[in-house]
């Protein structure tokens, strides 16, 4: 999976609205209603980071939770960083 080009990121971006750009990663802060309602959202988005084997680093403090994420492997953002962020999104709305 290759590194995405400042160009692509920016186009990225702007179906991310909620997210912001850092460094080499993009960050969310989610808040749900409560605990359990953050922990099911977060269930729900493990199996999606398993089946797209690309796993978050995140956060939770009862129902906040803090999400970044980057590809290691590339050392910087890819589309799959771009893919679940859209997936974390589109779970928090359901
Ligand atoms: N998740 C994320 N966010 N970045 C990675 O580079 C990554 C991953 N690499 N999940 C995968 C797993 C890799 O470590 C394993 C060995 O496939």
């Amino acid at each position: 999976m290759d590194k995405l080009t400042d160009a692509q990121i920016s186009e990225h971006m702007k179906a991310l609205p909620n997210w912001e750009l850092g460094e080499d990663r993009i960050k969310r802060t989610f808040r749900f209603g409560d605990f359990v309602q953050a922990f099911g959202w977060m269930s729900s988005v493990a199996l999606v980071a398993e089946r797209m084997n690309h796993h978050p680093e995140w956060r939770n403090v009862w129902a906040t939770v803090e999400v970044e994420l980057s590809t290691h492997d590339a050392g910087g953002l890819t589309e799959l960083d771009m893919k679940l962020a859209a997936e974390m999104d589109a779970l928090s709305e359901s």
